[in-house]
């Protein structure tokens, strides 16, 4: 059998990448906002340079006391920033290079611009206006919200009611109901659904009517949680009880997928605020207990740890319930987005979703999913290029099917299922 030429093999891998940059995305785990809840959508070049994957970076390079750096104010915290991570050092971490690949993708070159040129540029959009330029130079037909009641900034703007910009799709975020259930269950008792945090079925029923009433309200599309490394299931802990007795009938009920997100210990260094978080290697049984013994229910699952991903997808191919997502928070960089890919697809086929941006700030769109097709459109060429050499030529149409499937087509096949 003769090869095939080297450049039928090249023009094939350049048409994959060509399609996975110009594919449309649905993002389907995202901290951004509805521009109807003003200030905390956040953008510009102040919240793009204060995030909080900057700022503990930027820490490094610093040696005034925490509490000075937050006693700034945001455009002088950015300026510590920049001066930090820009100036005194090359930006060469990935979430330095993004705020320069948005920068570069909106037409502006910092290297003409000082920080107070670059206030006035981005003082000049409106935000509705902001919002189509970001999504549309990020080519995403949608993205999921993290939605939480227990954000006493955030739950008032759903109470008091607004007209949705359909693209800002809602998940609900109930971390405190398993990993707080006191706090949690004082809460609830205050808007009427328990009496107390006892574990009893009259505050279980309660529970689940909390979940429907805020799954009605926000038109969520799945139910999410972040767990500890230390997460176990089963076993004795309130969290158990709950996921059983609360979580899982719910999302049965509502046809909702559970989406469970392992690996987080919050506030390892709290003197970082939102920067603290750390992370562990999880034990993956629990999400295997909870497949097995919950085959009625759907689990969405992206895990924090690298050295959790091989053994993550070996549980995604026992368990078609469950569905593996992103390369999320301390994964999120081109050397491990590249190799869980390629487990992925190695491992899964197209039965997954490579990506999510986790973005905070709605300029991020345009560099995590510019950063993103690039490196998974990289690794599909070469899958493909792969199945060439075994003689199966994937088509134009095969290919575009394929990718729209990976950016969140499987995701919505999977959720309807
Ligand atoms: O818990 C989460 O959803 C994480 O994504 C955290 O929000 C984290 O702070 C983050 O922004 N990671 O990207
Ligand atoms: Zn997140």
């Amino acid at each position: 059998m003769t090869l095939p030429a080297d450049s039928r093999l090249d023009d094939l891998a350049a048409r994959v990448e060509r399609i996975v940059a110009s594919a449309p995305v649905l993002d389907i785990h995202t901290h951004l906002y509805d521009p109807a809840f003003g200030p905390l959508l956040l953008w510009g070049i102040d919240d793009l340079l204060v995030y909080h994957y900057l700022v503990a970076e930027a820490f490094r390079q610093l040696r005034e006391p925490y509490e000075d750096f937050w006693r700034l104010d945001k455009s002088a915290q950015a300026d510590r920033v920049w001066d930090a991570l820009f100036v005194r050092n090359s930006p060469v971490s990935e979430s330095c290079r993004g705020v320069l690949t948005t920068l570069h993708r909106l037409g502006i070159d910092p290297r003409r611009h000082d920080l107070p040129s670059l206030r006035k540029w981005f003082a000049a959009w409106k935000t509705p206006d902001y919002v189509d330029r970001c999504l549309n130079l990020a080519n995403l037909r949608g993205i999921l919200m993290t939605n939480s009641p227990f954000d006493d900034e955030e739950r008032p703007v759903w109470e008091g009611g607004f007209t949705r910009d359909t693209r800002f799709q809602a998940a609900l975020r109930i971390d405190p109901l398993l990993v707080a259930w006191p706090d949690a269950a004082a809460r609830l008792a205050q808007w009427g659904y328990v009496s107390s945090a006892d574990l009893n079925q009259a505050n279980f029923d309660g529970a689940r009517r909390f979940l429907a009433d805020w799954a009605r309200k926000i038109s969520a599309r799945y139910v999410m949680v972040s767990l500890p490394p230390s997460f176990r299931y089963p076993d004795t802990s309130p969290t158990t009880r709950l996921i059983d007795e609360v979580v899982l009938p719910f999302c049965r009920e509502h046809g909702l997928p559970f989406a469970l997100m392992p690996g987080v210990k919050r506030a390892v260094n709290p003197a970082l605020r939102l920067a603290g978080d750390g992370m562990g290697r999880s034990d993956l049984s629990a999400l295997e207990n909870l497949c097995s013994a919950n085959p009625a229910n759907r689990f969405l699952a992206t895990v924090l740890s690298r050295e959790n991903q091989h053994e993550l997808c070996v549980v995604a191919r026992k368990f078609r319930n469950l569905h593996i997502f992103g390369c999320w928070w301390f994964t999120n960089i081109p050397l491990v987005i590249d190799e869980m890919t390629r487990l992925r697809l190695e491992l899964l086929g197209l039965s997954f979703t490579p990506q999510h941006s986790d973005a905070r700030v709605l300029d991020q769109v345009i560099y995590k999913w510019d950063h993103n097709r690039r490196i998974i459109g990289s690794v599909l060429a070469e899958k493909y290029v792969d199945l060439a050499r075994s003689g199966w030529w994937v088509t134009e149409d095969e290919i575009r099917r394929d990718v729209s499937a990976l950016f969140g087509g499987a995701f919505e096949s999977f959720c309807q299922s």
